[in-house]
């Protein structure tokens, strides 16, 4: 697993407590948007990326290939899986693997413990506003969940998320962005972003109307109502629900089916969809990120990450 780069650190912050800079990311729609499935465009290389650290006290995304299914599980259980750079890095890098290699015939997305994901690890983004500096959602989005929901439609396979638990935050959009979703009957899924002063954002803005219809998408993004999986089942958010004892087999076999499917169907069918229904996902990515920074140039976003990080609710001005 690679640790972000001190350039990709320092990108994400620049000046972010003292609200200096904020203009250039404000929705203006001055942003070049990418070149649909261009997706080396939304993640320049980074050339000054260090070696591996020596020692890392955790495994943050595990790997795992069984027969034609490869398995990639998010391993921060004790914060129940909220991605760091190493997760966001490290999925990217799995994905684009996986994309070209032959071999592979369905992904799937998991997470140790009682929790999917819990979204952005908040505690990261606290530490870095806390020494004065401005955090760049919008590039941050760029660099990270915005590549990865690109390049989980981009890719020609199957990607199944595997819901064990709570799904919040970017860790439901990254759900979302799947083509499948298999859910215990205990999970819960909650966008979350609302709360924190922000809007659904890695992709979210457009799958969650499309799987669950504009009414219960707004109603679901306003609210950050939790929901449980027959809600999610009901509404469309889940393909199914099966016994919390029995999801991680009922996956894997769900996920084997593919590999006795002919590649050139699964991968055309996946093409003609992607192409009828969200031809232009990517550039849509793009401008979702401008209005992620719109929506934290109101200022409510340090105060809800604050009240997340201090367990108590947040005072937003009226
Ligand atoms: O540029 C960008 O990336 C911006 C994009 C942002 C995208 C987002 O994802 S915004 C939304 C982020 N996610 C959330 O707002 C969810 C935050 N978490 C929660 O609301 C709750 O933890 C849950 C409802 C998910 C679960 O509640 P509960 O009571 O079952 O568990 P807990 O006690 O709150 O959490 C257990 C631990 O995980 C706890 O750590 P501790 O105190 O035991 O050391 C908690 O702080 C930690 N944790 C949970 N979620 C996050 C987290 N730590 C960091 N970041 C998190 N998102």
């Amino acid at each position: 697993m690679k640790r972000p780069s001190a350039s990709y650190s320092n990108a994400l912050v620049s000046s972010w407590a003292t609200g200096r800079g904020w203009d250039h990311f404000t929705g203006d729609g001055q942003t070049p948007a990418p070149a649909d499935h261009d997706i080396t465009a939304l993640a320049p290389e980074r050339p000054d990326r260090p070696p591996k650290a020596a020692a890392m006290t955790e495994t943050p995304l595990l790997s795992a290939r069984a027969g034609g299914t490869l398995t990639l599980t998010f391993n921060r259980p004790a914060k129940l899986n909220a991605f760091n750079f190493e997760i966001a890095e490290g999925l990217i890098d799995a994905l684009r693997a996986a994309e070209h290699d032959a071999g592979v015939r369905a992904i799937v997305l998991r997470g140790n413990g009682r929790a999917f994901s819990a979204g952005q690890d908040l505690e990261v983004f606290e530490r870095l506003a806390a020494s004065g500096e401005r955090i760049d959602i919008a590039d941050h989005l760029r660099r990270t969940y915005n590549l990865v929901a690109a390049l989980v439609r981009r890719i020609e396979k199957p990607v199944i998320a595997s819901l064990n638990g709570i799904a919040a935050g970017v860790g439901l959009s990254v759900a979302l962005a799947c083509d499948l979703r298999v859910a215990a009957e205990d999970a819960e899924l909650t966008l979350g972003f609302s709360k924190i002063g922000l809007i659904p954002d890695g992709g979210a803005s457009f799958m969650l109307p499309l799987l669950a219809g504009l009414g219960r998408a707004l109603e679901l993004a306003w609210t950050s109502e939790k929901i449980g999986a027959q809600e999610a089942l009901r509404i469309g958010l889940v393909n199914r629900v099966v016994p919390a004892a029995d999801l991680e087999a009922a996956t894997q076999t769900y996920a084997a089916q593919f590999a006795r499917i002919s590649p050139a169907a699964v991968a055309v069918t996946k093409r003609a969809f992607n192409r009828a229904l969200l031809p232009n996902f990517e550039r849509w990515l793009d401008e979702e990120a401008n209005l992620q920074q719109a929506a934290a140039d109101g200022g409510d976003v340090m105060e809800g990450i604050r009240a997340f990080v201090e367990k108590r609710k947040p005072a937003y001005a009226q």
